[in-house]
Protein backbone atom coordinates (compact mmCIF):
# COMPACT_ATOMS: atom_id res chain seq x y z
CA UNK A 1 0.00 0.00 0.00
CA UNK A 2 0.97 3.55 -0.51
CA UNK A 3 -0.04 4.16 3.04
CA UNK A 4 -3.13 2.94 5.19
CA UNK A 5 -5.38 5.57 4.77
CA UNK A 6 -8.54 3.72 3.96
CA UNK A 7 -10.13 0.96 5.00
CA UNK A 8 -10.95 -0.27 1.93
CA UNK A 9 -15.02 -1.50 1.01
CA UNK A 10 -15.24 -5.01 0.39
CA UNK A 11 -16.92 -4.69 -2.67
CA UNK A 12 -18.44 -7.44 -5.28
CA UNK A 13 -15.91 -7.41 -8.24
CA UNK A 14 -17.82 -7.15 -11.05
CA UNK A 15 -17.07 -9.86 -13.57
CA UNK A 16 -15.02 -8.20 -16.27
CA UNK A 17 -15.27 -11.55 -18.52
CA UNK A 18 -18.33 -10.11 -20.45
CA UNK A 19 -16.14 -7.82 -22.14
CA UNK A 20 -13.87 -9.80 -23.12
CA UNK A 21 -16.11 -11.53 -26.08
CA UNK A 22 -14.26 -13.04 -28.85
CA UNK A 23 -12.95 -10.59 -31.14
CA UNK A 24 -10.38 -11.28 -33.41
CA UNK A 25 -6.70 -11.64 -32.39
CA UNK A 26 -3.75 -9.55 -32.92
CA UNK A 27 -1.33 -12.66 -33.41
CA UNK A 28 1.22 -10.81 -32.02
CA UNK A 29 3.68 -10.87 -29.14
CA UNK A 30 4.76 -7.44 -29.35
CA UNK A 31 3.29 -3.78 -29.86
CA UNK A 32 3.03 -0.07 -29.84
CA UNK A 33 2.27 2.17 -26.76
CA UNK A 34 2.93 5.26 -25.17
CA UNK A 35 3.73 5.21 -21.47
CA UNK A 36 5.24 7.81 -19.08
CA UNK A 37 8.57 7.26 -18.08
CA UNK A 38 7.58 7.26 -15.41
CA UNK A 39 6.04 10.15 -14.47
CA UNK A 40 5.39 13.63 -15.56
CA UNK A 41 7.17 15.27 -12.77
CA UNK A 42 10.09 12.95 -12.20
CA UNK A 43 10.50 13.14 -16.35
CA UNK A 44 10.10 16.74 -16.98
CA UNK A 45 10.61 18.34 -13.26
CA UNK A 46 7.42 20.98 -13.35
CA UNK A 47 6.29 21.07 -9.85
CA UNK A 48 3.15 23.00 -10.75
CA UNK A 49 1.70 20.11 -12.93
CA UNK A 50 -1.44 18.94 -11.48
CA UNK A 51 -4.19 16.68 -12.24
CA UNK A 52 -6.77 18.83 -13.54
CA UNK A 53 -9.47 16.43 -13.35
CA UNK A 54 -7.44 13.52 -15.46
CA UNK A 55 -7.43 16.14 -18.45
CA UNK A 56 -5.76 15.18 -21.30
CA UNK A 57 -4.25 18.90 -21.39
CA UNK A 58 -2.68 18.89 -17.78
CA UNK A 59 0.37 16.78 -19.33
CA UNK A 60 2.39 17.95 -21.73
CA UNK A 61 3.22 16.02 -24.61
CA UNK A 62 7.13 15.55 -23.74
CA UNK A 63 5.96 13.16 -21.27
CA UNK A 64 4.59 10.89 -23.52
CA UNK A 65 7.31 8.09 -24.86
CA UNK A 66 6.42 5.99 -27.25
CA UNK A 67 7.68 2.33 -25.99
CA UNK A 68 7.38 -1.68 -27.43
CA UNK A 69 5.06 -3.97 -25.69
CA UNK A 70 6.56 -7.35 -25.15
CA UNK A 71 5.35 -10.57 -24.39
CA UNK A 72 1.42 -10.14 -25.24
CA UNK A 73 -0.67 -13.36 -25.82
CA UNK A 74 -1.45 -12.13 -29.03
CA UNK A 75 -5.25 -12.23 -28.01
CA UNK A 76 -5.23 -7.91 -28.52
CA UNK A 77 -5.77 -7.49 -25.59
CA UNK A 78 -2.85 -6.35 -22.77
CA UNK A 79 -2.61 -10.01 -21.54
CA UNK A 80 0.50 -11.52 -21.86
CA UNK A 81 3.28 -13.63 -19.55
CA UNK A 82 3.84 -11.38 -16.61
CA UNK A 83 1.26 -9.06 -16.64
CA UNK A 84 -2.77 -9.91 -17.06
CA UNK A 85 -4.71 -6.06 -16.81
CA UNK A 86 -8.54 -6.03 -16.06
CA UNK A 87 -10.27 -3.01 -15.47
CA UNK A 88 -13.55 -1.61 -13.92
CA UNK A 89 -13.14 2.04 -15.01
CA UNK A 90 -13.90 2.01 -19.21
CA UNK A 91 -13.54 -0.91 -22.02
CA UNK A 92 -10.22 -3.00 -21.51
CA UNK A 93 -7.85 -1.74 -23.60
CA UNK A 94 -8.30 -3.79 -27.48
CA UNK A 95 -6.66 -3.57 -30.84
CA UNK A 96 -7.22 -6.10 -33.66
CA UNK A 97 -2.98 -4.96 -34.52
CA UNK A 98 -1.65 -3.95 -30.59
CA UNK A 99 -1.81 -0.52 -31.24
CA UNK A 100 -2.48 1.03 -27.46
CA UNK A 101 -1.66 4.72 -27.95
CA UNK A 102 -3.82 6.71 -25.84
CA UNK A 103 -3.85 9.60 -23.66
CA UNK A 104 -4.07 10.01 -19.53
CA UNK A 105 -7.81 11.06 -20.14
CA UNK A 106 -8.59 7.54 -21.59
CA UNK A 107 -8.92 5.30 -19.05
CA UNK A 108 -6.75 2.71 -21.70
CA UNK A 109 -3.51 4.67 -20.31
CA UNK A 110 -3.51 3.56 -17.04
CA UNK A 111 -4.17 -0.31 -18.22
CA UNK A 112 -1.01 0.02 -20.43
CA UNK A 113 0.97 1.60 -17.90
CA UNK A 114 0.21 -1.01 -15.64
CA UNK A 115 0.89 -3.50 -18.10
CA UNK A 116 4.11 -2.02 -19.56
CA UNK A 117 6.00 -1.47 -16.17
CA UNK A 118 5.39 -4.58 -15.00
CA UNK A 119 6.26 -6.51 -17.72
CA UNK A 120 9.70 -4.25 -18.09
CA UNK A 121 10.22 -5.35 -13.81
CA UNK A 122 9.80 -8.84 -14.57
CA UNK A 123 12.19 -9.12 -18.04
CA UNK A 124 14.98 -6.91 -15.84
CA UNK A 125 14.56 -9.43 -13.01
CA UNK A 126 15.10 -12.33 -15.21
CA UNK A 127 17.95 -10.35 -17.20
CA UNK A 128 19.38 -10.52 -13.52
CA UNK A 129 19.41 -14.08 -13.66
CA UNK A 130 16.46 -14.89 -11.84
CA UNK A 131 14.32 -17.91 -13.24
CA UNK A 132 17.11 -19.02 -14.94
CA UNK A 133 20.22 -19.57 -12.87
CA UNK A 134 19.05 -18.22 -10.23
CA UNK A 135 15.53 -18.63 -8.36
CA UNK A 136 12.08 -17.39 -10.40
CA UNK A 137 11.14 -14.14 -8.39
CA UNK A 138 7.25 -14.12 -9.17
CA UNK A 139 7.40 -15.55 -12.33
CA UNK A 140 4.08 -15.62 -13.28
CA UNK A 141 1.02 -13.41 -14.94
CA UNK A 142 0.54 -10.68 -12.56
CA UNK A 143 -2.83 -10.14 -12.55
CA UNK A 144 -3.60 -6.34 -12.31
CA UNK A 145 -7.16 -4.51 -11.84
CA UNK A 146 -7.53 -0.82 -11.95
CA UNK A 147 -10.90 0.06 -10.32
CA UNK A 148 -12.78 3.15 -9.16
CA UNK A 149 -13.68 2.87 -5.48
CA UNK A 150 -12.78 6.56 -4.32
CA UNK A 151 -9.62 5.57 -2.41
CA UNK A 152 -6.46 7.03 -3.58
CA UNK A 153 -4.77 3.89 -2.49
CA UNK A 154 -3.15 0.68 -4.46
CA UNK A 155 -2.40 -2.63 -2.44
CA UNK A 156 -1.18 -5.73 -3.10
CA UNK A 157 -3.33 -8.41 -2.27
CA UNK A 158 -2.02 -12.12 -1.60
CA UNK A 159 -5.24 -13.17 -1.07
CA UNK A 160 -6.52 -12.30 -4.69
CA UNK A 161 -2.90 -12.92 -6.27
CA UNK A 162 -3.70 -9.26 -7.76
CA UNK A 163 -2.27 -5.62 -7.92
CA UNK A 164 -4.74 -3.17 -7.45
CA UNK A 165 -4.79 0.56 -8.41
CA UNK A 166 -7.38 3.22 -7.42
CA UNK A 167 -8.10 6.43 -9.12
CA UNK A 168 -8.17 8.77 -6.00
CA UNK A 169 -6.37 12.45 -7.05
CA UNK A 170 -3.91 11.59 -9.99
CA UNK A 171 -4.98 8.10 -11.13
CA UNK A 172 -2.64 6.07 -9.56
CA UNK A 173 -1.25 3.86 -12.33
CA UNK A 174 -0.39 6.93 -14.38
CA UNK A 175 2.60 6.94 -12.38
CA UNK A 176 4.83 4.45 -12.89
CA UNK A 177 6.16 4.73 -9.32
CA UNK A 178 3.08 3.45 -7.72
CA UNK A 179 3.13 0.78 -9.64
CA UNK A 180 6.65 -0.31 -9.34
CA UNK A 181 5.63 0.01 -5.47
CA UNK A 182 3.47 -2.31 -6.04
CA UNK A 183 4.30 -5.10 -7.93
CA UNK A 184 7.55 -4.69 -4.89
CA UNK A 185 5.04 -6.49 -2.84
CA UNK A 186 4.28 -9.27 -5.45
CA UNK A 187 7.77 -9.35 -5.55
CA UNK A 188 8.26 -10.25 -2.27
CA UNK A 189 4.83 -12.72 -2.37
CA UNK A 190 6.11 -14.06 -5.09
CA UNK A 191 9.51 -14.90 -3.33
CA UNK A 192 8.62 -16.96 -0.16
CA UNK A 193 9.21 -13.58 1.99
CA UNK A 194 7.12 -14.21 4.72
CA UNK A 195 5.35 -11.12 6.17
CA UNK A 196 5.51 -12.49 10.36
CA UNK A 197 6.19 -8.91 11.70
CA UNK A 198 5.98 -5.23 11.83
CA UNK A 199 9.58 -4.94 10.67
CA UNK A 200 8.81 -7.39 8.04
CA UNK A 201 5.74 -5.45 6.91
CA UNK A 202 8.09 -2.43 7.03
CA UNK A 203 11.15 -3.96 4.62
CA UNK A 204 8.11 -4.62 2.31
CA UNK A 205 7.42 -0.78 2.01
CA UNK A 206 10.70 0.18 1.96
CA UNK A 207 11.74 -2.01 -0.69
CA UNK A 208 8.93 -1.00 -2.11
CA UNK A 209 9.78 2.65 -2.20
CA UNK A 210 13.33 1.87 -3.47
CA UNK A 211 12.68 -0.33 -6.40
CA UNK A 212 9.79 1.81 -7.42
CA UNK A 213 12.86 4.73 -7.88
CA UNK A 214 15.63 1.72 -8.81
CA UNK A 215 13.87 0.21 -11.33
CA UNK A 216 11.92 3.75 -12.65
CA UNK A 217 15.72 5.01 -13.43
CA UNK A 218 16.79 1.64 -14.63
CA UNK A 219 14.30 2.70 -17.76
CA UNK A 220 14.68 6.03 -17.59
CA UNK A 221 18.32 6.08 -18.38
CA UNK A 222 17.63 3.45 -21.02
CA UNK A 223 14.95 5.86 -22.64
CA UNK A 224 17.39 8.82 -22.30
CA UNK A 225 14.43 10.61 -20.14
CA UNK A 226 15.98 13.69 -18.54
CA UNK A 227 15.14 12.72 -15.15
CA UNK A 228 14.48 16.30 -13.55
CA UNK A 229 13.20 15.82 -10.10
CA UNK A 230 15.22 14.31 -7.06
CA UNK A 231 15.70 10.47 -7.48
CA UNK A 232 15.38 9.87 -3.94
CA UNK A 233 11.48 11.21 -4.04
CA UNK A 234 8.77 8.88 -4.20
CA UNK A 235 5.79 8.94 -6.37
CA UNK A 236 6.23 12.73 -7.42
CA UNK A 237 3.01 12.72 -9.88
CA UNK A 238 0.57 10.68 -7.74
CA UNK A 239 1.90 13.25 -4.46
CA UNK A 240 0.95 16.09 -6.65
CA UNK A 241 -2.86 15.66 -5.24
CA UNK A 242 -1.92 15.49 -1.46
CA UNK A 243 1.57 17.36 -0.62
CA UNK A 244 1.98 21.10 -0.79
CA UNK A 245 5.99 21.07 -0.45
CA UNK A 246 8.06 20.97 -3.34
CA UNK A 247 9.43 18.82 -4.81
CA UNK A 248 6.16 16.61 -4.04
CA UNK A 249 7.08 13.32 -3.07
CA UNK A 250 5.07 10.75 -0.85
CA UNK A 251 8.27 9.40 1.09
CA UNK A 252 12.02 9.88 0.61
CA UNK A 253 14.71 7.11 0.03
CA UNK A 254 17.51 9.41 1.51
CA UNK A 255 16.00 10.39 5.22
CA UNK A 256 18.24 9.85 7.81
CA UNK A 257 16.85 7.56 10.60
CA UNK A 258 17.91 5.37 12.99
CA UNK A 259 17.10 1.63 13.77
CA UNK A 260 15.69 0.90 16.45
CA UNK A 261 15.38 4.38 17.93
CA UNK A 262 13.29 5.89 14.94
CA UNK A 263 10.76 2.82 14.54
CA UNK A 264 7.34 4.34 15.09
CA UNK A 265 5.37 1.04 14.43
CA UNK A 266 4.16 2.13 11.31
CA UNK A 267 4.82 0.16 8.68
CA UNK A 268 5.50 3.19 5.66
CA UNK A 269 7.39 5.44 8.18
CA UNK A 270 9.56 2.76 9.54
CA UNK A 271 9.98 1.39 5.95
CA UNK A 272 12.29 4.32 5.64
CA UNK A 273 15.11 3.42 7.04
CA UNK A 274 15.04 0.16 4.92
CA UNK A 275 14.64 2.27 2.23
CA UNK A 276 17.80 4.41 2.82
CA UNK A 277 19.94 1.41 3.63
CA UNK A 278 18.66 0.22 0.02
CA UNK A 279 19.61 3.78 -1.66
CA UNK A 280 23.00 3.76 -0.12
CA UNK A 281 23.67 -0.37 -1.38
CA UNK A 282 22.51 1.34 -4.95
CA UNK A 283 24.24 4.05 -4.65
CA UNK A 284 28.29 2.07 -3.52
CA UNK A 285 27.34 -0.94 -5.05
CA UNK A 286 25.67 0.19 -8.29
CA UNK A 287 23.69 -2.18 -10.32
CA UNK A 288 23.55 -4.96 -11.84
CA UNK A 289 25.00 -6.01 -8.69
CA UNK A 290 22.82 -4.24 -6.17
CA UNK A 291 19.83 -5.15 -7.47
CA UNK A 292 21.15 -9.04 -7.87
CA UNK A 293 22.10 -8.83 -4.44
CA UNK A 294 19.05 -7.37 -2.80
CA UNK A 295 16.73 -9.81 -4.70
CA UNK A 296 18.10 -13.00 -3.83
CA UNK A 297 18.78 -11.92 -0.20
CA UNK A 298 15.27 -11.85 0.55
CA UNK A 299 14.50 -14.80 -0.90
CA UNK A 300 12.27 -17.29 1.39
CA UNK A 301 12.83 -14.46 3.87
CA UNK A 302 11.66 -16.09 7.44
CA UNK A 303 12.78 -14.15 10.00
CA UNK A 304 11.22 -11.04 11.81
CA UNK A 305 13.56 -8.09 12.15
CA UNK A 306 15.36 -5.58 9.92
CA UNK A 307 18.67 -7.43 11.26
CA UNK A 308 17.69 -10.43 10.18
CA UNK A 309 17.03 -9.20 6.69
CA UNK A 310 20.67 -7.14 6.63
CA UNK A 311 22.70 -10.22 7.92
CA UNK A 312 21.20 -12.37 5.07
CA UNK A 313 21.57 -9.76 2.20
CA UNK A 314 25.40 -8.79 3.40
CA UNK A 315 25.93 -13.33 3.48
CA UNK A 316 24.20 -13.28 -0.22
CA UNK A 317 26.62 -9.93 -0.98
CA UNK A 318 29.70 -12.38 0.18
CA UNK A 319 28.49 -15.34 -1.51
CA UNK A 320 28.19 -14.05 -4.58
CA UNK A 321 30.88 -11.12 -5.07
CA UNK A 322 33.01 -11.49 -2.37
CA UNK A 323 34.11 -9.87 0.27
CA UNK A 324 34.49 -5.72 -0.86
CA UNK A 325 31.28 -5.78 -1.83
CA UNK A 326 29.78 -7.50 1.10
CA UNK A 327 31.70 -4.92 3.40
CA UNK A 328 30.31 -2.18 1.01
CA UNK A 329 26.27 -3.51 2.08
CA UNK A 330 27.37 -4.19 5.41
CA UNK A 331 28.25 -0.37 5.96
CA UNK A 332 24.94 0.96 4.60
CA UNK A 333 22.72 -1.41 6.72
CA UNK A 334 25.71 -0.16 9.65
CA UNK A 335 24.57 3.84 9.14
CA UNK A 336 21.43 2.94 9.72
CA UNK A 337 21.91 0.95 12.91
CA UNK A 338 20.70 -2.03 11.43
CA UNK A 339 23.86 -3.96 11.91
CA1 LIG B 1 -6.05 9.01 -16.25
CA1 LIG C 1 -3.76 8.80 -6.73
CA1 LIG D 1 10.39 9.83 -8.32
ZN1 LIG E 1 3.03 -0.57 0.10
Amino acid sequence: MKRALFAVAAVALVAASAAYATKPGSGSSTGTARVFAPNPVQDLGIQTLTDQKDAASAVPAAAYHSVTLTDLDGSGYLSGKWAVVRSQTGAPAYSPTNAFVYDRQQDQFEQVMAYYWITEAQRYIQSLGFGSKRPPVNMRPQAVRINQWGADNSFATDKQDEIRFGKGGVDDAEDAEVILHEYGHAIHDGSGFVFGSEEAGAISEGFGDYWAVDFSDVVAKRMGVPELEPLPCVMDWDATSYTSTVPHCLRRLDTNLHYPADLDGEVHDDGRIWSRALWDIHETVKNPMADTIILKGQIGFMGKTMTDLANSTISTAQSLYGSSVAAKVRAAFHARGIV
